[in-house]
């Protein structure tokens, strides 16, 4: 009997003991576990973003963790409307000398590296606006004052390439038009793209600046030749071809150095091809030409007519598939560029190559 009490008594406080420390790891448990949980879930999640980079990643990990997104996502936007309610119809232009290039750039802060995109929409196109150039810095002053405006007006997604020959040989406006498309799809895979002098703006953003399902040629009627149109086979100053339609007929020609009929060869491509040359309305299709003499080293192109009558044979080996050249600097910031004589130029950033007379003389020579 005198053992068994004792034993009773062990018993008895041991089995206090058992429950102290099982309470004690109860709650240990309690607390430990949430974090635990957490823990393995980042871990996952940090598995699963390098497996499923850039494939739904978000969405995976939101589902997994149901945390608020904090990854800088924008929510889908919507479609642009077809006609977009910014625009104004016809506009008087005024065209201010003492206008200079960092006023434009003070005008358009939303302009990125001469891109834009609508904020509250997704652009129906993606346009990509080239302008080949040569010391015509009053006329990009201009352009690019109205230009900016008229294409956010338009709800279009855009980006403005100047194309740059430097150095005096012959001006070669087609065979920039190629490299401007070729180092544009380098950014980009653009819709359409719109082949602009850059003395020309659109009076009217009804005009719009998208491409359809056949080439387009937008300077129906001009301040220089009384708003007529100067022939029914004029397809000069500022058309639009898709990639596709562009890709289609190999591009311009590269042969047409100086001026006249580089324009009318691109239509002889786009006929060969059966497509059709579509404009707008001629009420709509206006432009003021800003006024300029002729310039040197783009005279008169001697071979124009002889060129031409060789397209239907020559297109396939002379285009695109042919455009041989160097960028020798591709200047996208919003400051002034400290080398070559161009610096007014730097602040539409992504919008210039500058393709050096060292080169030219190597890579981009007349033949
Ligand atoms: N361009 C330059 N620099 C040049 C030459 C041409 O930037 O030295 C570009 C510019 O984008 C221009 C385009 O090429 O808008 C077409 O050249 P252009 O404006 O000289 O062609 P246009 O059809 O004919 O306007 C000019 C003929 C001269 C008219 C004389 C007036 N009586
Ligand atoms: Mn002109």
């Amino acid at each position: 009997m005198g053992f068994c009490s004792s034993a009773c008594k062990i018993l008895w406080r041991t089995k206090y003991c058992v429950l102290l420390i099982l309470s004690l790891s109860v709650v240990a448990w309690i607390t430990a576990f949430p974090g635990e949980t957490l823990k393995s879930i980042r871990v996952s999640s940090a598995t699963t973003q390098t497996l499923v980079k850039g494939d739904g990643l978000r969405e995976k990990l939101h589902s997994m963790t149901g945390a608020p997104d904090d990854l800088n996502t924008s929510p889908q936007k919507v479609d642009c409307p077809k006609v977009s309610p910014l625009l104004q119809g016809a506009k008087n232009l005024s065209f201010d000398s003492s206008l200079t290039l960092n006023d434009v750039v003070t005008e358009n802060e939303k302009v990125r590296e001469g891109e834009y995109e609508p904020p509250d929409c997704a652009a129906r196109q993606s346009v990509a606006i080239l302008i080949p150039f040569r010391n015509r810095e009053r006329h990009l002053v201009y352009f690019l004052h109205h230009l900016h405006p008229f294409l956010q007006r338009q709800q279009l997604h855009y980006a403005i390439y100047v194309i740059n020959q430097a150095g005096n040989v012959t001006f070669n406006r087609a065979k920039l038009l190629n490299i401007g498309y070729l180092e544009a799809l380098k950014d980009y895979n653009w819709d359409c793209f719109i082949f602009h002098d850059v003395d020309l703006i659109p009076e009217n953003d009804h005009n719009l600046y998208v491409c359809e399902d056949q080439p387009k040629h937008f300077m129906v009627a001009r301040n220089s030749t009384r708003y007529k149109l100067m022939s029914p086979s004029y397809f000069g100053g500022v058309t639009a071809l898709t990639r596709e339609q562009f890709f289609q007929v190999n591009g311009f020609s590269n042969s047409y150095w100086g001026w006249g009929c580089e324009d009318d060869d691109l239509r002889i491509r786009v006929r060969q091809h059966k497509m059709t040359i579509v404009r707008p309305p001629e009420d709509v299709a206006r432009y003021t030409m800003v006024f300029h003499k002729r310039d040197k080293g783009n005279e008169v192109n001697k071979d124009r007519s002889t060129l031409k009558g060789q397209t239907p044979k020559n297109w396939r080996n002379d285009g695109l598939t042919s455009c041989s050249y160097k960028t020798l600097s591709l200047d996208r910031l919003p400051l002034y560029s400290s080398h070559l004589k161009l610096k007014n130029l730097a602040v539409t950033k992504k919008t210039q190559f500058h393709i050096q007379s060292q080169v030219l003389s190597t890579e981009f020579r007349k033949r």
